[in-house]
Formats: structure tokens, C-alpha cells, sequence
């Protein structure tokens, strides 16, 4: 079987949260470190634009966004469902890796807290780092939350938060998927200097996060970006299913139609690829690749958009 390989850099947090479900579900990984800034030119190649960190790829299979990464990370493992919850685990999820994100990011942008972040980066790093986030953002902000509204409403989050942690996790004894997604937004607050100290008064969020910081990564390697390529290369796509597209999400949309498929936030750059499935949870698409020949590209359904493309 070919291997789980994440392209990745380490100050990511939505990389964290795929790092720690893996150190969670005990899965053998290879890691990629990739650039915080474009270009990126042997990711690319695999993902067909998707700019967005981190990327899952096994073999000639690519996974955008965490969302669907995470199913697939679970349908991997013997550890109990992650899902099992159900729906309100999944609402919470979502409300972390939208709301809270945008809450934690505008934290960690105020300027003592990019002070304290980017101290090592040269001034000419620092440029280039804004002039990328600039273009990821189609030059408005990710994150237009106030820096001092930021704080409030964080402190009333950690409140609500440590009042439901009754349990070890959110839905009780065991992780849900919930967990992993309040967990990484959490992280890159704490890994910030100036603002580590804003969940002290909240003892239950600080185990809460110890208990999730134990997890680990997991057991892993790291290989090139070139060796990652060559083994997209090599592979050929594994899907298990014959062509899937329910009209319920799809509509007229047929398998085998040529589309374009964005994130409808920031990094909208579309991939584009014929259509394969579309289902409750995924969309996804093939690829004819110039350089790494056939890919499946593979999307969550919802924070996405679908257009057809004339070519
Ligand atoms: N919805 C996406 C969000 C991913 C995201 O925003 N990642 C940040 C890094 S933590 C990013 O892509 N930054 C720009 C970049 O790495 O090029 C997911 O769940 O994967």
C-alpha cells in the first residue's frame, strides 16, 4: 500500500491538527516540508494549484483541506470512529476551523504578537511573507475580526469551552473529531509568546490541551519533495468507486464533465479536472497532469465550490 505523505511546514496549525490526529491514530506517516510561502514547485505538479496547507497524498491521490484529509486519516485506522458522535461534533469542528480560526489568527496578527512570531525572519522574509498572504487573500484580509474585540471574544470562547469539558474531550471519554479542530486553532495561541498566557485562568482548557499535546505525531520520515513527485509518478489513482455523482449535491453536473474546483474563502485559485464523484462529504476530480501524470484530487463538499470549465 502506498503511504501516507504530508506536505507540511511546522508552524502551520491547520497542519497541527492532521499531525496530531496521526500521532492519535498511531499511523505511520512521511513528512514533506514544504515552504510557508509559494511557489511550491513539485507540490503543484500533484495538487493542480490547491495553495492551500497542509496536502495529504497517497501514491497518486491528493487530499485538499483538512476536512477531507481527516475523514480519510479515520477511515484508516482501527481507533473508534472519530465521527461517531455525530453531528454535533461535526458542527463544532467546523465552527473551530472557521470562527475560532478567525478569532485565534487575529490574535496572533496583533503586533506585539507578530513581533514575538516572526523576530527570527529577516525584514526581506518578512516582505515576502506578507506579499503571499496578500495574493492568498485575493488582497483583502483572511481575518477581518478586530485585534481587541479578538481578545474578548477569545476569553468568552475559552470560558464556554472549559465549562463544557466535563469529559477528558468534548463528547466524552474518548477524542472526537471536534477535539483535533478546537485543539490546533488553540496551539498556535499558545505557541505564541505574547499570548500564551490568555488561557491560564482556564485550568480545564490547559489539560484539556496537555491530554492532546500527548497524543504526538506519530511515527514518521522525511522525504523530499522530490521523491514525493516521483512517487505521485509512479502511482496510478486507487479509487474504489465506480464514477459517484449524486444529483442531490451535484445537480446537473454528469461524471466526466471538465470543472473547477475552489475553496470559497481565501486561496481560490480553481483546480481543474474532470469530474469523477460528489457525494454528502467529497468531490473529486482527475487529472491529466503534464508532469505527474494521472492524480485524483479529492475535496470535502462543503467550503467549496464547483463551475464548469470550457476548455
Ligand atoms: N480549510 C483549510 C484551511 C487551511 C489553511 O488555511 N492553511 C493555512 C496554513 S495553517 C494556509 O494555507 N496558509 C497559506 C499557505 O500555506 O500557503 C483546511 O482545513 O485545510
Amino acid at each position: 500500500m502506498n503511504s501516507i505523505i504530508l506536505h507540511h511546514y511546522p508552524p502551520s496549525l491547520f497542519s497541527e491538527k492532521v499531525r496530531a490526529l496521526l500521532g492519535y491514530l498511531q499511523l505511520d506517516w512521511q513528512s514533506v516540508i514544504i515552504p510557508p510561502i509559494m511557489p511550491r514547485p513539485h507540490l503543484m505538479p500533484l495538487s493542480g494549484g490547491y495553495r492551500k496547507t497542509p496536502i495529504m497524498q497517497i501514491g497518486a491521490n491528493i487530499y485538499c483541506d483538512t476536512e477531507i484529509i481527516c475523514r480519510k486519516l479515520n477511515s484508516l485506522s482501527d481507533k473508534p470512529d472519530l465521527y461517531a458522535a455525530g453531528f454535533n461534533a461535526e458542527r463544532v469542528a467546523r465552527w473551530a476551523d472557521t470562527e475560532l480560526f478567525r478569532t485565534t489568527v487575529a490574535l496572533n496578527f496583533r503586533p506585539e504578537a507578530i513581533a514575538a512570531q516572526m523576530s527570527q525572519m529577516s525584514s526581506a522574509d518578512l516582505e515576502a511573507f506578507q506579499k503571499d498572504r496578500a495574493e492568498l487573500s485575493g488582497g483583502s484580509a483572511i481575518v477581518a475580526v478586530d485585534p481587541t474585540s479578538a481578545e474578548t471574544h477569545f476569553k468568552s470562547l475559552m470560558d464556554q469551552l472549559a465549562r463544557s469539558l466535563t469529559t477528558p474531550f468534548l463528547f466524552g471519554d474518548l477524542p472526537s473529531i471536534a477535539d483535533f479542530s478546537v485543539y490546533h486553532c488553540l496551539w498556535f495561541v499558545a505557541g505564541n509568546t505574547a499570548n500564551a498566557h490568555l488561557m491560564d485562568p482556564w485550568p480545564p482548557v490547559i489539560d484539556f490541551m496537555a491530554r492532546m499535546r500527548e497524543m504526538g505525531h506519530g511515527q514518521f520520515k522525511e522525504i523530499s519533495a522530490e521523491a514525493a513527485l516521483e512517487i505521485g509518478c509512479q502511482s496510478r489513482p486507487s479509487l474504489s468507486d465506480e464514477p459517484r455523482v449524486d444529483p442531490t449535491f451535484a445537480g446537473k453536473l454528469t461524471p466526466g464533465i471538465v470543472v473547477g474546483v475552489s475553496p470559497n474563502d481565501y486561496g481560490r485559485t480553481p483546480v481543474v479536472g474532470v469530474l469523477h464523484t460528489w457525494t454528502e462529504n467529497e468531490i473529486i476530480i482527475l487529472r491529466d497532469d503534464a508532469l505527474a501524470s494521472e492524480i485524483a484530487v479529492h475535496f470535502p463538499n462543503i467550503g467549496f465550490e464547483v463551475q464548469t470549465v470550457d476548455l
